[in-house]
């Protein structure tokens, strides 16, 4: 769908709102997963035991390869298209707002804030542009570290998105995702096979799953976004490989960040952690440059690139790679128009920091 050369077009994986939403699951000949679904109870989700020798219900075959023991995120039915249906949680009004949760914001489509690299993509170090940027960044990571200590198994997601809020409005600091597009909640929560961009609900977290907590506060005028998969109760052993390889492979991108180097090394060490580990790495949500506002120029590709561009002092940008079990790299959205699951519903994990480029090095800020 997305050829060489339109890497413009990626979304950013912190609530870049979906290009397109044509694309469906590949589950023909998979009906037995969908049915595995505890539909009584959570049709969002099913689960799915099976091993590549049970052909009948197995999705891990799609890649033949064994995806370990974990409840398989689905829509729930029947499907409601879109989130306008779902409430947004009330800021208090002294709380300054990003320009696109004003009130008179509302019903208008959020800036994408693309276009060519300019000045504008620059932090003035030294200034209180920096000095704002990083108490933003640093809000963030306290935020992480709370959810973190929220994560527990038989609670809800939705349950966590409602002390993210408090937590952020009470540090008198606006939760960047909420109204984002229309993005209806503070936070987001990416459960086992989703990807990014998953939507905080009433399903309780299980033993055994692993959640990305994704976290954006827009605090003095800055942005600070933050994300890491967390592990609930006692996960398989596939599962805590991948969330630890994706540690390492954010951790690689991070060691080929400083002034004058190709922004292109990013993705290329990133992808060389995933095919020693032997997980596929997603290209269809990019990192991106962050300040003043959300999402902006430049873009970071995960993925193996060659696309142009150095990294200059003053950059501020997100690395936050998705990697996936398998060699299918690719995703669907669900009819809520955000939630993106891997194709094949192999887990995913993710880890976010944003990084500032200085005159000497790079330093991570969250
Ligand atoms: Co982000």
């Amino acid at each position: 769908m997305l050829g060489p050369g339109s890497w413009r077009a990626l979304r950013a994986a912190s609530l870049r709102p979906p290009l397109s939403t044509s694309s469906r699951p590949h589950f023909a000949g998979h009906s037995g997963l969908v049915m595995r679904s505890d539909a009584s109870t959570y049709r969002r989700h099913g689960t799915t035991r099976s091993r590549a020798s049970d052909e009948e219900n197995d999705i891990s075959e799609l890649d033949a390869s064994f995806f370990g023991t974990y409840s398989v995120i689905l829509p729930t039915e029947p499907f409601v298209f879109g989130v306008s249906h779902i409430p947004q949680r009330p800021v208090p009004s002294q709380i300054p707002r990003p320009p696109y949760a004003t009130p008179s914001a509302r019903g208008l489509s959020t800036p994408t804030g693309r276009g060519s690299s300019s000045s504008d993509d620059l932090v003035r170090l030294g200034s209180s542009e920096e000095r704002r940027l990083r108490r933003a960044a640093r809000l963030a990571r306290e935020v992480l570290e709370y959810a973190g200590t929220l994560v527990k198994v038989g609670s809800t997601t939705d349950a966590l998105d409602a002390a993210v809020h408090d937590y952020i409005v009470t540090h008198s600091a606006y939760p960047s995702p909420l109204g984002y597009s229309g993005f209806p909640k503070s936070c987001c929560t990416s459960v086992n096979n989703v990807v990014v961009h998953g939507i905080p609900d009433d399903r309780p977290l299980e033993d055994g799953d692993i959640v990305n907590v994704d976290i954006t506060v827009f605090l003095d005028g800055f942005h600070g976004d933050t994300s890491r998969t967390f592990l609930v109760g006692d996960v398989d052993e596939l599962g805590r490989a991948l969330v630890s390889a994706t540690d390492e492979a954010l951790d690689a991108g991070i060691a080929v960040c400083g002034p004058g180097k190709p922004l292109r090394s990013i993705g290329n060490a990133i992808h060389a952690v995933a095919d020693k580990r032997g997980y596929s790495v997603s290209s269809q949500f990019s990192g991106h440059g962050i300040g003043e506002v959300f999402h902006r120029s430049p873009w970071i590709l995960h993925h193996r690139n060659e696309e142009p561009g150095v990294m200059l002092p003053g950059h501020c940008f997100t690395i936050e790679p998705c990697l996936i079990q398998g060699f299918n790299p690719r995703s669907w959205i669900f009819p809520d128009g955000w939630t993106a699951s891997t194709e094949n519903c192999a887990r995913s994990a993710q880890k976010e920091h944003m990084v500032l480029i200085t005159e000497h090095g790079a330093e991570v800020i969250t």
